[in-house]
């Protein structure tokens, strides 16, 4: 059965001023960071759960929506989060379960294996992809590209989050296999990502690195400069 076609009414931006909205667009995303150091300002649930309605209007493979988005507010919760969590980081981080590149590369960043943040936060969202769904009927449903759509709804999460004035963090407590159990989720999900969820402390420091630039991200391919190599 085909689904029914509506008109699309894209957003129009006159010409003469869209290269300035680009450019404003750019600037509101670029000024996001990953935040590591948060305030416990309540932040109302309505916002959070307005973050989860944007992130839910990602592309999906045929549109099956394959995402579960888990929200933890409860402090007893978070308390459990954190203390599985910094038990795998502990691991990676001092018992030698990542490798030396892997350390070293994060040592700029300065993280350790201890997560107070994850009791801090008035939030946590676990974002869960849904390897497969199930039908009314109680058969399987299959889901295609599931890391992809899921990673464009967690990105489109963090945006939103960013425009609403919020401060996140994704976070990959390694491995998250106990996500699942702690969170009661069906055997057909598996923890995505970790979202710590609050406004930033005022005094919030974050690392000064420095994004790639276009040309370090982007080439361009033309039909001529493919001749020319062959
Ligand atoms: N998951 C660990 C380690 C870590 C990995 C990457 I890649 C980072 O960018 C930051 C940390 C942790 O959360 O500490």
């Amino acid at each position: 059965m085909e689904y029914p076609t509506v008109p699309y009414r894209p957003r129009l931006v006159p010409e003469a001023a869209q290269l300035e909205h680009a450019v404003a667009v750019f600037d509101e995303m670029n000024a996001r960071r990953s935040v590591r150091d948060f305030s416990d300002r309540p932040v109302p649930r309505e916002l959070v759960e307005t973050a989860i309605r944007c992130a839910s209007t990602a592309p999906s493979g045929a549109h099956m929506q394959p995402w579960t988005f888990v929200l933890v507010g409860d402090p007893d919760v978070k308390h459990r989060i954190r203390i599985a969590a910094e038990t795998e980081e502990r691991e990676n981080y001092e018992g030698g379960r990542i490798p030396p590149h892997w350390r070293e590369d994060l040592a700029p960043l300065g993280t350790d294996w201890r997560k107070p943040f994850l009791e801090t936060v008035p939030w946590i969202v676990v974002v869960f992809e849904q390897r497969y769904g199930t039908r009314p009927d109680g058969t399987k449903q299959h889901h295609y590209y599931v890391k992809e759509s899921v990673g464009i709804a967690c990105g489109m999460f963090v945006d939103a989050l960013h425009r609403m004035g919020l401060s996140t963090l994704t976070h990959t407590p390694s491995p998250m296999a106990f996500l699942r159990k702690l969170l009661d989720r069906p055997e057909s999900e598996r923890p995505f990502i970790l979202f710590p969820i609050g406004y930033a402390a005022d005094n919030c420091q974050v690392p000064d690195l420095k994004r790639k630039n276009l040309d370090e991200v982007m080439v361009e391919v033309t039909a001529s400069e493919r001749r020319r190599e062959r």
